[in-house]
C-alpha cells in the first residue's frame, strides 16, 4: 500500500553534483586525459568507481587502481586546476532544467545545499542560464561546521533528521539499498512526480491540442527529450532477446559510448533507427542493466518496430532518441516483462506519429552512410 502523504511540501532543497549537474561526466573526461598522459587507457568501466566522489577522492582511487608512478598528492595537484578549468563544460542532468523551470514557474521556493565550496557552486551554476535566480538560498560545504553526515548518502540522512520528505536520485547504479531512509528513490529527475509531494504536476505536452491528442491515443506518458544520437555496428548480445522474450533487440556495443551512457539515465526510450542499406524505422529501446536479468554492464538494446526477414549483425545502426517512457524495472515474471515491453511498443508506435517526434524521421543522421565500403561491391 502507498504510504500516506505526511505533509505538503512548500519548498525544495536540491543537491547539485550528481543531482542537477553531471559533474561525474567532466571528472571522467579529465581523468581520462591524465591517464593517457601516463600511457594508460581509460575504458570507461572505472566510471562507476569515481561516481559520487569529489575530484580529489576520484583521483586517489585512480592512482591506486592504475598503479600510477606518481604520488597521490602530486596527481591531485596536477588534476585540480584542470578540473576547475572544465567547470564550464558540466552539463545539466536530464530533467534538471525541466524541474527548476517548473518549480520556479509555480513560485515554489528552492535552495541549493551542496558539499562543494560556495565559490565552486556559484561558478558551476553561472554557466547555466537563469540558474542562479532560481535559488533563494545557497549553502556550500565550507559554510557549515559539519557537512552532510554520510558521503554515501549525501543529503538523505540530513534531510530526514530535519523532518523533511526526501527523494534520493542516486548517481551510482544498483545502490538502492543504501538509500533506505529516503521517502522515495528514483532513477533520475525524469521520474520525479511532484504531485506525490503536494507540488504542482508537470504538464509537458506543450500545446493543449497535443495534450488532448495524447490522451486520446494513450500516449500521455511520454516525455520529449532533447534528441540524442548514437550509432555503431550491431553486436551480439546475450542471445535471449528473441529466444527468451520473442523480442529481438539490435544491441550496440557500450564501448566507445561511455560518456553518452553516463549522460543518459537508464530507462525505456523511443525514437528512430536507420540501417543504411535498409531504411528508417520506429524504435523502442531499453538502456541499462535490465533489472530482470541483472546485467553487469549498461546495455543499449533497441527493438526496431518492423518485421525483418533476416538478421543484420555487423550493420551500421544509427539511432535518434527523441522521447522517454519509463524507468527500467524488475518484474515478478517473464510474462509480465514481455507484456510491459509490448505496451512500450504500442505507446512508442503511436507517439512517433506525433509531429513532435515524427519530424526526426528525416534527420540526415539516420541515413548518412558512414562506410564507403558498402559502395565498392
Ligand atoms: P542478441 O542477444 O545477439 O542481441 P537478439 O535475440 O536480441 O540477440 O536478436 C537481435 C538480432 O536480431 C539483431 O542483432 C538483428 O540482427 C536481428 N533482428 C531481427 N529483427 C529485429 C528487430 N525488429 N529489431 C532488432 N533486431 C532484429
Ligand atoms: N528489462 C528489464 O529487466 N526491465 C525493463 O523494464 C525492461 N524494459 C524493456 C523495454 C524495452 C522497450 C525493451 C526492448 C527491452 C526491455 N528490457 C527490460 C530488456 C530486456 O530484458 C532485454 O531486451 C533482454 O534482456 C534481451 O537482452
Ligand atoms: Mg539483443
Amino acid at each position: 500500500m502507498a504510504k500516506p502523504l505526511k505533509k505538503l511540501v512548500s519548498c525544495v532543497i536540491l543537491d547539485l553534483d550528481g543531482t542537477l549537474l553531471n559533474t561525474d561526466g567532466v571528472v571522467s573526461e579529465v581523468l581520462k586525459g591524465f591517464l593517457a598522459k601516463y600511457g594508460k587507457q581509460w575504458d570507461g568501466r572505472e566510471a562507476q568507481r569515481i561516481v559520487g566522489k569529489t575530484p580529489l577522492e576520484a583521483a586517489a582511487a585512480v592512482v591506486e587502481e592504475y598503479g600510477l608512478p606518481c604520488g597521490k598528492e602530486e596527481f591531485l595537484a596536477e588534476l585540480h586546476p584542470v578540473f576547475y578549468a572544465q567547470l564550464c563544460n558540466i552539463k545539466p542532468l536530464p530533467g534538471a532544467s525541466r524541474l527548476l523551470k517548473h518549480l520556479s514557474g509555480h513560485g515554489v521556493p528552492m535552495a541549493l545545499a551542496s558539499n562543494s565550496p560556495r565559490g565552486s557552486i556559484e561558478s558551476k551554476i553561472s554557466y547555466h542560464q537563469g540558474w542562479k535566480d532560481y535559488f533563494s538560498a545557497i549553502v556550500g560545504g565550507d559554510e557549515v561546521t559539519a557537512g552532510k553526515p554520510s558521503p554515501e548518502m549525501p543529503g538523505v540522512t540530513a534531510g530526514k533528521a530535519a523532518g523533511m520528505e526526501v527523494v534520493a536520485v542516486p548517481s551510482v547504479p544498483k545502490q538502492v539499498h543504501l538509500y533506505t531512509s529516503a521517502d522515495e528513490v528514483i532513477n533520475s529527475l525524469l521520474d520525479l512526480q511532484p504531485e506525490k509531494w503536494g507540488l504542482p504536476p508537470f504538464q509537458d505536452c506543450k500545446s493543449f491540442d497535443t495534450y488532448i491528442f495524447a490522451l486520446h491515443h494513450g500516449i500521455e506518458g511520454t516525455l520529449p527529450t532533447e534528441p540524442w544520437y548514437i550509432s555503431g555496428p550491431v553486436v551480439k548480445g546475450f542471445g535471449r532477446g528473441s529466444k527468451v522474450l520473442g523480442i529481438p533487440t539490435a544491441n550496440l556495443s557500450p564501448k566507445g559510448h561511455s560518456s553518452l551512457l553516463s549522460e543518459h539515465p537508464s530507462g525505456v526510450y523511443f525514437g528512430w533507427a536507420g540501417l543504411s542499406t535498409r531504411g528508417v524505422y520506429k524504435m523502442v529501446m531499453s538502456i541499462g542493466w535490465n533489472p530482470y536479468f541483472n546485467n553487469a554492464e549498461k546495455t543499449i538494446e533497441p527493438w526496431l518496430l518492423h518485421e525483418f526477414t533476416e538478421d543484420f549483425y555487423g550493420e551500421e545502426l544509427r539511432l535518434v532518441i527523441v522521447g522517454y517512457l519509463r524507468p527500467e524495472v524488475n518484474f515478478p515474471s517473464i510474462e509480465s516483462l514481455i507484456a510491459k515491453i509490448h505496451e512500450d511498443k504500442r505507446i512508442a508506435e503511436r507517439a512517433l506519429d506525433l509531429p513532435l517526434y515524427s519530424k526526426y524521421k528525416d534527420d540526415p543522421y539516420l541515413s548518412s552512410s558512414l562506410h564507403s565500403e558498402s559502395n565498392h561491391s
